[in-house]
């Protein structure tokens, strides 16, 4: 077997790359190693395909603009079983299996949460059998590549298909046209209006499958991404004109739909984009769920019955309108049964509250670009109204608090407004937001639909962020209760009474100390910064923001810098604070903490007073690929947003499950996670919501802090001062003025006490060297339910009604 699996390698290597064993580049055998598992894939996946049409199970499609999937060769190598003689076939050509897969890139289509759920979730929808699409855009960049330069960011490409994509099957046989612009004609009568929108410019979209697979591969499905085609689109008269640059206009304006992700939104060309590329994607995924559909042979009115659209926050809500308008001029059905079919056949999942965050397009965007659509709008919203209208719940500002229409300003269509009215399900992301959905951003839609939003509570792949992240843990677990976890998480909670067998803790010691070291070596390399894997390694990773308080963290960084250069105490712990994470690249703020946190890293790791007890570094570039590295090594998992902002987060449960333990406020689904590992093994500070509201509401002041707390003062006024920037004293200046004069918006001051407390427990606490790992592994333990096979059983359960009727997902959802 391992014998013809090695000929196999090599037989691919040849006729993929043309080259002989003996003088393949590393990249070559990359490229034949995804080839020979790609031929394992192909049996798979029309078997899988054949035995979904026959279960006749409801079809999940999962819509995002974001999918972070990871890179996928060592997880499809073990899967296969073609590991052991990859190994050998290329030890035996003086190569390193594991050096060689450092080579395949990481798709980053994506930036943050969001992304990586969607993946997680389409982890989970493989591995529990359901028969689930995956529905996105194929960027050509991902998110950028981010570098640094003197301590601030640079966003580079991210040409993530430089090599090609050993993983995706090109599919130039399935595309569809996506219209843009133009007029609308009635063609019908008064009584019987048929509408017909002839757009004035059509682009095709050309499919592009990628592999979602099980555990073990028992289940293939597909994440298929849309990528716009400009085949053929030369205007071959004026390049023989000599127009050499013209003549590709049109196809430059075709390819920038999918260049990048999140084009900058500060210009109206920008938004612009954006917006077509959200309707681009969606319409496109539409048709193609339709075609599927009427290959079954079933009439329309069984679609409920047979499909769902989950859609990933309101980015792709356009599919709503996109159905409606397909169901009703392509397929005449009447606009009543057709909008009822169509709220029935989809499920929203909200990821923010944050009045920035929602979604709102200007009514000019859809008369220029999709005036078809913004009459079916009207027609949803007199539909929405009069719906409140009847229930006589209007209180006088109802209406033009519901309408999908924002009348203040400049009129814009509200995205989550339109994708409540249009689902099935709406739900949040953890019990806390869901509650706040409920209560505030949308307490109307609760009071009109009761029952209609629920919770689902976030979840990560154990496949990914222990199998593929923790290899070495996962041995230390098989060897002690087995792996039934990775099918049935909740096994995972067997572990706990092994907290109190020493061995079992110095084992678990040993392979976080592997890690680490493994960790120390990524900052070596990335950032030139030696730290020592028997210090504290207190990690704050993610997207740079603001709600998120790196903020804080350097506070407290400059804080503890400050004591220990007054006095030097050598009985103080040793304490590596690693940060990770992009920040927007017009978020100016963002940008400026990003500098400040290379500045206190200089002073930091700098200056004599504090060497061997504080080190600090910045990891560029955070992906999932970093992801995996730096999790498995943390002590400390940083997850201090201001009560009320995190919708959920899911680096939290990533890290708890690899022995983390959080230092967290009481927001998203860090509540959660403390209870279940249980209070004493989590340190919670800070204000609570409720809190956050009380303080606000008395009219908040962080000059009183500023002045009412030495150590707050003394830390602001290091940075103002110019300490961390001598070249440029005020160029930190915005960062305190934001904190002070500026009204303190997330409440960093607030929290800054409390914080610095909670941390000199977690000090102390860690100087207790067996209990820390005791509490550690019982984070392990105790993050089971954060599976995301638990969350897609619940969205099973709650939401689409589907296969999973074993009694299972029903055990599940009762429990919770
Ligand atoms: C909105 C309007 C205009 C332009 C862009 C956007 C936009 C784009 C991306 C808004 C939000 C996002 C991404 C949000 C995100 O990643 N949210 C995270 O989702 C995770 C999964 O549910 C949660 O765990 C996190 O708490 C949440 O921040």
């Amino acid at each position: 077997m391992i014998k013809t699996d090695s000929q196999s390698l090599i037989r691919n290597l040849r006729s993929l790359t043309g080259r002989p064993p003996e003088s393949a580049s590393p990249r070559q055998w990359l490229r034949a190693m995804a080839g020979l598992v790609r031929e394992h894939i192909g049996a798979h996946w029309a078997d899988g395909a054949r035995a979904r049409r026959h279960a006749g199970e409801r079809r999940v499609y999962y819509l995002s603009m974001e999918f972070l999937p990871g890179r996928l060769l060592m997880q499809t190598l073990r899967s296969f079983g073609l590991y052991e003689s990859c190994r050998r076939t290329l030890a035996d050509y003086g190569l390193d299996l594991e050096v060689v897969a450092e080579l395949e890139v990481d798709p980053a289509l994506g930036n943050g949460g969001l992304g990586r759920l969607a993946a997680c979730l389409l982890d989970s929808m493989a591995n529990l059998g359901l028969p689930a699409y995956g529905y996105g855009m194929r960027y050509d960049c991902g998110l950028f590549e981010q570098e640094i330069e003197d301590g601030w960011q640079v966003e580079r490409p991210d040409t993530w298909l430089r090599h090609g994509n050993p993983w995706e099957v090109p599919r130039a046989d399935l595309v569809h046209p996506v219209g843009f612009g133009g007029r609308v004609v009635d063609h019908g009568c008064a009584k019987l209006p048929r509408h017909e929108w002839l757009p004035e410019d059509e682009i095709l979209a050309v499919a592009h499958d990628m592999p979602v697979l099980g555990y073990q591969s028992e289940r293939l499905n597909t994440l298929r991404l849309w990528s716009p085609s400009s085949f053929g689109e030369l205007d071959l008269r004026s390049f023989n004109d000599g127009e050499h640059v013209g003549a590709f206009a049109r196809r430059n304006a075709i390819e920038s739909l999918s260049q990048v992700l999140y084009p900058g939104d500060a210009s109206p060309a920008g938004r612009e984009l954006r917006f077509k590329q959200e309707y681009f994607f969606v319409s496109a995924s539409v048709q193609d769920i339709l075609r599927r559909f009427r290959r079954l042979g079933r009439p329309l009115d069984r679609l409920p019955d047979e499909i769902v659209i989950q859609i990933n926050d309101t980015h792709p809500s356009l599919a709503i309108v996109e159905l409606l308008r397909l169901l009703v001029d392509r397929h005449h059905l009447d606009w009543e049964q057709a909008w009822q079919l169509t709220r029935q056949s989809f499920a929203y999942t909200n990821h923010t509250l944050m009045p920035e965050a929602l979604e709102t397009w200007p009514l000019g965007y859809f008369e220029k670009l999709l005036p078809r659509h913004l009459e079916l709008i009207y027609g949803i919203n007199d539909w929405l109204l009069r719906d409140v209208g009847s229930r006589r719940l209007n209180d006088g500002g109802l209406i033009r608090r519901m309408s999908l229409i924002d009348e203040d300003g400049d009129r814009r269509v509200r995205m989550a407004h339109l994708a409540i009215a249009g689902s099935r399900r709406v739900n949040g992301v953890s019990k806390i937001h869901t509650e706040l959905m409920q209560r505030t951003t949308f307490a109307d839609f609760a009071a009109l639909y009761p029952g209609k939003i629920v919770n689902i509570t976030n979840g990560i792949s154990f496949r990914r962020w222990l199998l593929d992240a923790n290899p070495d843990l996962v041995e230390l677990l098989r060897s002690r209760i087995g792996d039934g976890w990775l099918r049935e998480p909740d096994r995972l909670a067997a572990l706990a009474p092994h907290a109190d067998d020493p061995a079992f803790r110095a084992a678990f010691r040993a392979i976080k100390h592997r890690n680490k070291l493994r960790l120390a070596e990524l900052i070596a390399r990335d950032c030139g910064i030696p730290v020592d894997a028997g210090s504290l390694f207190d990690v704050h990773i993610k997207r740079i923001h603001e709600y998120k308080r790196q903020l804080l963290k350097l506070l407290h960084v400059v804080a503890l810098y400050d004591r220990l250069r007054r006095e030097p105490d050598p009985r103080r712990g040793a304490r590596t604070v690693v940060f990770a994470g992009k920040a927007a690249p017009n978020y100016v703020m963002a940008k400026l903490i990003l500098k400040l946190i290379h500045q206190v890293a200089w002073r930091v790791n700098t200056d004599p007073a504090v060497a061997g007890r504080l080190r600090m570094a910045f990891i560029p570039d955070y992906g999932v690929r970093k992801a995996q590295v730096i999790i498995p090594a943390a002590d400390l998992s940083e997850q201090i947003s201001t009560a009320g902002r995190e919708a959920s987060g899911t680096g939290n449960m990533k890290l708890a499950l690899n022995g983390a333990l959080t230092i967290g406020t009481l927001d998203g689904a860090n509540i959660e996670i403390r209870e279940a590992v249980g209070a004493e093994n989590f340190f919670a500070f800070g204000a609570t919501i409720d809190e956050v509201a009380a303080l606000r509401a008395q009219g908040y002041d962080p000059w009183r802090i500023y002045h009412g707390d030495a150590e707050a003062r003394a830390v602001l006024d290091l940075i103002a001062s110019g300490h961390f920037s001598p070249s440029t004293p005020d160029l930190f200046r915005p960062v305190v003025d934001a904190l002070t004069s500026g009204g303190d918006p997330y409440l960093v001051l607030a929290d800054f006490s409390a914080y610095l407390r909670c941390q000199e427990r977690v000090e102390a606490d860690f100087a207790d060297v067996e209990q820390w790992t005791r509490r550690a592994i019982l984070n392990t333990a105790g993050t089971a339910t954060f599976s995301s096979d638990h969350a897609v059983r619940r969205y099973a359960e709650l939401v689409w009604n589907t296969g999973l009727s074993d009694g299972r997902a029903k055990q599940v959802a009762a429990a919770e």
